[in-house]
């Protein structure tokens, strides 16, 4: 069957421009009552009867039947022998890929993930300490969405934040297992591992079971019982964010061969037919030439027919004004990933605002930071870039004020807090202060 990618063509000089991009942008992340529900009661359940509920959930929806919890946990040495048996090739790049995502994520520790203080004119400390969190559950997704990269960007900088306990939960369904995945968590220094999945396995990590303890944080995609079960423990315990489909935005100025940008658009639209792969370009002869490409590549695809639906149903090529109108577009959409495919990157970068992560030049295509570039590839989508930001060492590290007041910052403090303490009628806080007056 010959699958046909027609990506909406919109020009912001056009009249209906911005009712067309309102209606190419909107997705909603409607939720489904009836999953609400299942999961409702899957996450009591488990709560309720640990163990046995989740084995029960497991043979049911993953056709996985288990004596007990034990039976469903992968040991180090099987970890380990899942690395032994991959070729070569794929043991060195993940390795490499690891390695480079380590290094990364010890800049961005030393950057703004230490301890710091400082003393006033008085001699009172004060500063912030930082501690990784304890424990923290992974979520790795099982079948079509089964990415060993994804496990190192999620262990790899739970492991720099130096928590001590990570433990991942993959689903694998009729038990057969994914060694590239078993391999990534070898790699990447999981500690402990289950062979558990959807919201029974959040369920597990979030309330903790005979065997599977309870952790402070879960992060990691999932299917939608997965993440409305993050959201209903969210405050049990932490969760990094509730991602959408995947979306890629190339910012062109032209120079950049045009079956490179094709390419780049598949590799988002590959992911999933609710995938976002937009192009936004101010010449109109190259908007025409990557859809020509688009056309010659497509059949060449083994996924083509995925790439073919999320390009038709969610794609765009753009044609604006200029450069600048391009950026501020792009800051509108808020892309999880921003390419600026262009000859001179670093003149657009400052206009460049909200994106999860920002590839600069021809060069930098997505894919490369996807695996191995280094920084993480779990980022903010659906426009979440305006407030928050990518998946890092912080995301599993906490902060504790310190403050030590010395004798003479006591008598300066004391006075202010006493004020403000009697202005509340708060008398307690008031003496608590005054005492310490000389
Ligand atoms: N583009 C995906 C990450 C990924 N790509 C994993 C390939 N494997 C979401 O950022
Ligand atoms: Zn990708």
């Amino acid at each position: 069957m010959e699958f046909v990618a027609a990506p909406a063509r919109l020009s912001t000089a056009d009249a209906l421009f911005e009712h067309d991009f309102a209606q190419r942008l909107h997705w909603s992340a409607d939720t489904d009552a009836a999953i609400e529900q299942r999961v409702a009661d899957i996450l009591a359940d488990v709560q309720q009867r640990g163990d046995a509920a989740v084995l029960e959930y497991t043979a049911r929806f993953d056709s996985l039947q288990a004596a007990d919890m034990a039976a469903l946990e992968l040991k180090q040495d099987e970890l380990k022998a899942a690395f032994d048996s991959l070729p070569a090739e794929q043991r060195e790049a993940l390795e490499s890929a690891a390695r480079r995502v380590r290094s990364y994520h010890e800049a961005q520790k030393k950057a703004n993930g230490e301890s710091w203080s400082y003393r006033d004119e008085d001699g009172t400390l004060l500063g912030q300490k930082v501690t990784p969190l304890d424990r923290v559950g992974i979520y790795v997704p099982g079948g079509k969405a089964a990415y060993p990269s994804s496990v190192l960007m999620n262990a790899i900088p739970a492991h720099v934040a130096g928590v001590q306990d990570i433990i991942m939960v993959v689903p694998t369904p009729k038990g057969e297992k994914n060694a590239l995945v078993l391999a990534a968590a070898y790699v990447a220094g999981v500690h402990r591992a289950f062979t558990i999945g959807g919201a029974q396995a959040v369920a597990a990590l979030a309330y903790g079971t005979a065997t599977v303890p309870k952790v402070d944080k879960i992060t990691g995609p999932g299917n939608a019982y997965v993440a409305s079960a993050k959201k209903r423990v969210f405050g049990i315990v932490g969760i990094d964010m509730i991602a959408g489909p995947s979306e890629i935005l190339v910012l062109a100025d032209g120079t950049t061969p045009p079956e490179w940008v094709a390419m780049d658009l598949f590799s988002q639209a590959e992911h999933d037919e609710l995938a976002q792969s937009i192009l936004l370009c101010p010449d109109a002869d190259y908007i025409a030439a990557v859809q020509r490409e688009i056309d010659r590549l497509l059949p060449e695809m083994p996924r083509q027919a995925i790439i073919a639906k999320s390009l038709t149903d969610r794609g765009a090529l753009i044609l604006t004004k200029d450069m600048e109108e391009a950026c501020a577009i792009s800051n509108r959409i808020a892309p999880e990933h921003l390419e600026v495919s262009s000859r001179d990157p670093h003149k657009w970068e400052p206009l460049l605002r909200h994106a999860g992560a920002i590839f600069l030049g021809a060069y930098t295509s997505e894919s490369l930071g996807d695996y191995c570039a280094g920084p993480n590839h779990v980022l903010p989508t659906s426009g979440t870039a305006r407030f928050s930001s990518p998946l890092g060492v912080y995301d599993f590290q906490k902060r504790s004020s310190i403050i030590e007041v010395s004798e003479a910052g006591a008598q300066t403090l004391g006075k202010t807090a006493a004020v403000l303490a009697y202005g509340e009628g708060l008398q307690g806080h008031a003496r608590a202060a005054e005492m310490r007056l000389k």
